[in-house]
């Protein structure tokens, strides 16, 4: 099992001006940043990240909003991490996420959900390095 995981948080989270909380509640839930910064995906990148869900009918609509604004890409390091992680934003479908997660207290819709959270060890590796390289040295 691995013990690093990689997140978004997404426009919509500073559009309404939640992405402060939603970081300090990763922080004091005790995961380590092993790599983070502001950025903005192009609409080519945006559907180059998400090409997996190419063929479904909200990929439009999923590549407009996650190229509307900015966003924080995001390496993080806890025991655990991509599982911890999930638990901590609460779940895509919002009538099952738990109280209290940034998807349940901010999210607006299961298109505008505040922050992705990768879903295996082996995504969160080909995420990470969709943003960031060189992090052998961290
Ligand atoms: P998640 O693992 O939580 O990011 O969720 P998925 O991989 O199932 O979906 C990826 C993104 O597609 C989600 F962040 C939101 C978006 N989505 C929709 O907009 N509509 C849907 O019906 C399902 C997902």
């Amino acid at each position: 099992m691995s013990n690093r995981t990689f997140t978004m948080i997404k426009p919509d989270a500073f559009s309404k001006g939640h992405s402060g909380a939603i970081i300090d509640k990763i922080i004091s839930s005790g995961f380590r940043v092993v790599a983070l910064k502001l950025t903005r995906l192009s609409k080519e990148r945006a559907g180059e990240f998400y090409a997996v869900h190419k063929e479904r009918g909200f990929y439009g609509e999923l590549v407009d909003f996650m190229s509307s604004g900015p966003i924080i890409a995001a390496i993080h390091e806890k025991d655990n991490a991509v599982a911890a992680f999930s638990r901590l934003i609460g779940a895509t479908a919002l009538a099952k996420a738990d109280a209290r997660t940034s998807r349940k207290l901010y999210a607006a819709s299961v298109g505008e959900n505040v922050i992705h959270g990768s879903d295996s060890d082996e995504n969160a590796k080909i995420e990470g390095d969709f943003f960031f390289s060189g992090l052998e040295q961290f």
